[in-house]
């Protein structure tokens, strides 16, 4: 079945972070990819991955965006696993289209880092 999204709208809360027109804490960056604070953390150091490049959700990202944030999604979950934040394992969730739970329409990673016994709020 084909995929026709809607057209990227480049209001998107996201696209206005990476154009630095609202704030986020932002934890790392590089060339293709910034990593910040989720703002309503459903655990403590909820991070987001998204690319720089206009992207809707994975179903319409190039092999390039893919790519770009995974490597970033996995640098960071590497370095949370590690000292100083001894995580003791990582939670991945990225939601496509809105009845696939998806709320803003830059493409995301959801990087959950977990302590033994947790759970992740609401
Ligand atoms: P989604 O369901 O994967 O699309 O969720 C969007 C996430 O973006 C959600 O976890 C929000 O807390 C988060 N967020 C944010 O970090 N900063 C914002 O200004 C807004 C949403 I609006």
């Amino acid at each position: 079945m084909d995929y026709n999204p809607e057209p990227y709208d480049d209001d998107n809360i996201f696209a206005k972070i990476l154009r630095e027109e609202i704030p986020a804490f932002r934890v790392y960056e590089d060339a293709d990819t910034v990593c910040f604070m989720d703002i309503m953390p459903r655990v403590d150091g909820h991070m987001l991955v998204i690319p720089k490049t206009p992207c809707r959700n994975v179903l319409d990202a190039s092999p390039e965006q893919l790519a770009a944030c995974m490597k970033t999604v996995q640098k960071i979950s590497r370095a949370l696993m590690g000292a100083p934040y001894g995580a003791d394992g990582i939670t991945l969730q990225q939601f496509n289209e809105g009845d696939g739970g998806q709320e803003v329409f830059h493409l995301h990673f959801h990087i959950l880092p977990r302590r033994a016994g947790d759970s992740l709020r609401p």
